[in-house]
């Protein structure tokens, strides 16, 4: 039995009745304030999957019984509506809708467990909820790079962007450093400035469109031609629609010779596993970069072992990166902060 049954079949049944919880609370929500309701069309819609986020959440939290997953997203959630000019509290009293609902929901233990979860969600928001952290703040060489090409997308200049990069590859700095201290912290600090809603989504995305651009025309430099016989399949899970970091620890793999099949973002288990039986590669690594996409990681990877005759398995991502120890939940070999640390521990491995 493992060790977090409790908080597993307790996350089973808040799922199976998820939307169901999530209008509850809503109707309780605006029952107590209707006034929101007249001031804000579609406000009712909008609470509910505000709700269905809040439950996909603790469901995350209470599956891997790693109450930092929920905490996290509440500080998350929290910082979103101060850019929104919204208050802590508004959060704070739907949390405790959503406790109260819970426990006519659930019963015995399993309500506690929820509540204690739900408890220190609340404990975040009564505190000071800290800013999402700069991630240009440095002023060497490839700082002022980072915010040079920052500040060409975000002025809509594509081709500027892409001549800053190339310049800076010309004079012989690792497409590897531009990967990770360029085009890595640019795109997180897209995230930060859309997160405290500086920027909209529209912008967001042309950025990210114009860096996969670049990333593109840089293959030619990258594709190495010395190999190693070791192969990789990478993937981001079903659901999940960040590609980006996964082609990136793909592309270090590539450019220290080994020969790998991407397989993109929002990859449906059964064609990860596919690829696996007919390429049968050293290593299959996988990517979640959100919480609620967690629990498909375990099932690709308890998938995986069960077609037998598996290979190292190696995850990352943002929620790998804030919680230590939940690759070992999720069933994982290993795991890697960054594309750099992903080539070490494989090199490990196949050494
Ligand atoms: C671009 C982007 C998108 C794009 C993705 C497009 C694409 N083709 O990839 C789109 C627009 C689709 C998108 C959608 C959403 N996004 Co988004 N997105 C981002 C953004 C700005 C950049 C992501 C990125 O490429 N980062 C750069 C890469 C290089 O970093 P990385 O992913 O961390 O990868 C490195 C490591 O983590 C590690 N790693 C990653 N994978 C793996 C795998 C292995 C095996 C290993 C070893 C290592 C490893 O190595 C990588 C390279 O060094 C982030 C901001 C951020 N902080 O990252 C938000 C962000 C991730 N998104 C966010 C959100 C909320 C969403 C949406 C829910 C928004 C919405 N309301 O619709 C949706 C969800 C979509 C879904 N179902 O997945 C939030 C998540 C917050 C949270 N608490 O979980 C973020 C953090 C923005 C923010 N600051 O609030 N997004």
């Amino acid at each position: 039995m493992p060790l977090n049954a409790e908080g597993l079949a307790v996350s089973r049944i808040l799922q199976e009745s998820r939307e169901a919880i999530a209008k509850r609370v809503t109707n309780l929500y605006f029952e107590a304030r209707p006034q929101l309701e007249q001031r804000w069309k579609g406000a009712r819609r909008k609470c509910t999957e505000d709700n269905c986020y809040h439950l996909d959440h603790l469901c995350a939290a209470l599956s891997f019984g790693q109450p930092a997953l929920f905490t996290e997203y509440i500080a998350w959630t929290a910082a979103l509506l101060a850019g929104l000019n919204i208050d802590g509290e508004a959060l704070a009293f739907n949390l405790g809708l959503l406790r109260n609902t819970l426990d006519l929901e659930l019963e015995g233990a399993g309500a506690a467990l929820a509540s204690k979860y739900l408890d220190m969600g609340l404990r975040i928001i009564e505190g000071v909820v800290p800013k999402p952290p700069e991630y240009i703040d440095g002023i060497g060489a490839l700082d002022v790079l980072a915010r040079g090409y920052l500040e060409a997308l975000l002025q809509g200049d594509r081709q500027s962007a892409r001549h800053l990069i190339f310049a800076e590859v010309d004079r012989g700095t690792s497409i590897k450093d531009i990967y990770l201290l360029v085009f890595q912290r640019v795109l997180r600090e897209v995230g930060r400035l859309w997160h405290s809603n500086r920027i909209g989504v529209g912008q967001e995305h042309y950025c990210t469109a114009c860096t996969q651009f670049i990333m593109s025309q840089l293959y030619p430099r990258i594709f190495s031609n010395e190999k190693k016989g070791r192969r990789l399949v990478s993937a981001c899970v079903g659901g999940d629609l960040h590609e980006i970091g996964m082609r990136m620890v793909t592309d270090f793999f590539e450019m220290e010779g080994w020969d790998t099949f991407y397989l993109g973002a929002n990859t449906p288990t059964s064609g990860t596993l596919q690829l696996v039986a007919q390429r049968k590669p050293h290593v299959l690594a996988i990517s979640a970069t959100m919480p609620i996409h967690l629990q498909a990681v375990a099932d690709l990877i308890a998938a995986s072992r069960a077609a037998g005759n598996p290979p190292r398995i190696l995850v990352g991502g943002a929620p790998f990166n804030s919680v230590p120890g939940l690759w070992e939940d999720v069933g994982a070999d290993g795991y890697a902060r960054d594309a750099a640390e992903a080539i070490t521990v494989a090199g490990e491995w196949c050494a």
